[in-house]
């Protein structure tokens, strides 16, 4: 395909409920979207960097721009583009990985709505419908935290991750068991927050029957992953350290990580998610899908990847209405019912199969769009 024009959106949506992490607590989700148009389709791909960079070095205004100076111009370029040569043009520059993968996202929905051809079905998806779990963020305090629970088990979701951070753990996570029952699914989410020194404090974690805890260290510290792993029998799981399939099978193989988060923006793009897939596979290695508080746009792909065969456990891929009260697309997601209730469809129409609103890309922008052409 000739890329002719790549545009940039910057909104804020309101979510429905705030989300506290051990890095933060948000209102609201600011995302940058990339849309793009080839000789042959348009295609959009949503940036999953947070406004500030506390869950990573990157963040909006910087992904705005290195896609702007650096990426957009690259790509634009280039005699020909596909999604499978977006990495290889954007190698040059080193990191923002979440920048390029947006731009990768775009290419591919433009290169799968000109081919007729689903993401689902290019992936290799395998299901038809996906098994969701959901994450609770850090609340003002234990009631408020199970009741929070509570309608998420009513609504049928298969599972339930809770962030923890020093100070709120244990009773957190026993409460919440209580409420679940022994049979529940439950795993627990640090983003970072403890140490080395921690260790005998997280092991005492055990007792709940976890599925995993994910990320209790810093993203380049997997060496204290691995004495974690050797001193508790709950799985642990990485997801900010994981960067690329040569880090997944670094930590694997190290013993610092049983258990897999992917998330496509944190890995560069969702091609690259696929070859860390492989890897786990290939490695005996369980994964699931992670989530950035994404739109529509991003949770379609999401879903379509969580319909690999080697995503064994349920993601955090939520319905559209966990977060916003309006979603960005035509048909939010929702979760099913009867036999497919706690799971997502996965969309079957060409490219993402979702169809932007831009009443609402308009409604929302923060600023006005950026263009960047040939
Ligand atoms: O359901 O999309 C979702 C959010 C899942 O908890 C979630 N994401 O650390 O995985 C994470 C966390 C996150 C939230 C990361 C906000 C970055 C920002």
């Amino acid at each position: 395909m000739r890329l002719e024009a790549v545009t940039l959106h910057r909104l804020s949506m309101p979510l429905v409920r705030p989300f506290e992490t051990s890095f933060g607590r948000q209102t609201s989700r600011v995302v940058l979207m990339v849309h793009v148009r080839t000789d042959e389709a348009e295609g959009w791909g949503e940036c999953v960097a947070m406004d500030s960079p506390l869950y990573s070095s990157e963040y909006v205004d910087g992904c705005e721009n290195v896609i702007r100076n650096y990426l957009a111009p690259a790509l634009l370029a280039a005699t020909e583009v596909s999604a499978e040569t977006v990495a290889p043009l954007l190698s040059f520059v080193i990191g923002h990985r979440m920048a390029k993968a947006a731009l990768e996202a775009a290419v591919l929905d433009a290169q799968l709505r000109g081919a007729g051809r689903s993401l689902a079905s290019h992936f290799g998806a395998t299901r038809e419908w996906v098994d969701c779990g959901v994450s609770v963020g850090i609340s003002p305090d234990i009631d408020s935290l199970l009741a929070e629970v509570a309608g998420y088990v009513e609504a049928g979701y298969r599972r339930i991750k809770l962030k923890i951070k020093p100070g709120w753990d244990l009773e957190p996570v026993a409460e919440v068991r209580a409420l679940l029952g022994p049979a529940g699914r439950l795993q627990v989410d640090a983003n970072t927050a403890y140490t080395v020194g921690d260790i005998p404090h997280l092991a005492r974690l055990d007792e709940f029957a976890l599925l995993l805890i994910e990320q209790p260290f810093a993203e380049e510290d997997l060496a204290a992953h691995v004495t974690l792993a050797r001193h508790i029998r709950t799985p642990v799981c990485l997801d900010e350290s994981i960067l690329n399939e040569h880090v997944a099978r670094d930590a694997i193989e190290r013993g610092a990580t049983s258990v897999v988060n992917i998330k496509a923006g944190r890995m560069g793009g969702y091609l690259e998610a696929l070859r860390v897939h492989d890897a786990c596979v290939e490695l005996g290695v369980p994964v699931w899908c992670g989530g950035m508080l994404e739109t529509g746009v991003g949770r379609a792909a999401n879903v379509a990847l969580a319909a690999l065969p080697g995503f064994s456990l349920p993601g955090d891929t939520s319905a559209s209405n966990r977060y916003f009260a309006e979603d960005l697309i035509t048909e939010p997601f929702a979760l099913g019912t009867g036999k497919n209730s706690g799971q997502l469809a996965v969309p079957t129409a060409p490219g993402t199969g979702v169809s932007v609103r831009e009443d609402l890309v308009r409604d929302w922008a923060l600023a006005a769009p950026v263009g960047i052409r040939r």
